[in-house]
């Protein structure tokens, strides 16, 4: 079943010089293929269309905060299962818990500074995608 995910390198990925490293093994995955990809920094009203079911919660500001403390990666990918597989790629939320060998297990120790998001589920991936790529087919 071939999909489409929003996934974001988020600003201590692209400080830490892992662009390239995480994008590499994104590609690497058979049969996934990059269909959209944008250097930006993210506004406020973007973030608060992104993360906006987290509104309230404790780490909402800091994660505002973190998120606009550099420039992002926005990326599209497709392929099979690949919302799924962005998930396991990535690892849980706390790297500390992420296995080695995922993203998130290799390079993260901070639950906040966790290097990459991948939309949760195909509604979230197709709410996520019009926030970042509105003009995407
Ligand atoms: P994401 O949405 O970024 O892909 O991450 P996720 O699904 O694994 O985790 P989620 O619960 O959606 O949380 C969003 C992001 O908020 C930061 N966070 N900080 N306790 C904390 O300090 C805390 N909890 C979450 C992380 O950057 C997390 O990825
Ligand atoms: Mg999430």
């Amino acid at each position: 079943m071939s999909q489409r995910t929003l996934v974001l390198l988020k600003p201590d990925a692209v400080r830490r010089g892992l662009i390239g490293e995480i994008i590499g093994r994104i590609e690497r995955k058979a049969g996934w293929t990059i269909s959209a990809l944008e250097m930006r920094e993210l506004s406020q009203e973007t973030l608060e269309q992104h993360y906006g079911e987290h509104k309230g919660k404790p780490f909402y500001e800091p994660l505002m905060g973190f998120m606009q403390s550099g420039p992002v990666v926005a990326l599209v990918v497709e392929g099979e299962r690949v919302i799924e597989g962005l998930r396991t790629l990535a690892g849980p939320t706390d790297p500390i818990a992420a296995a080695p060998g995922s993203i998130r297990g290799d390079y993260g120790t901070i639950v906040r500074e966790n290097l990459i998001h991948a939309s949760d589920s195909e509604e979230s991936a197709i709410r996520e995608m019009k926030i970042f790529f509105p003009g995407l087919a």
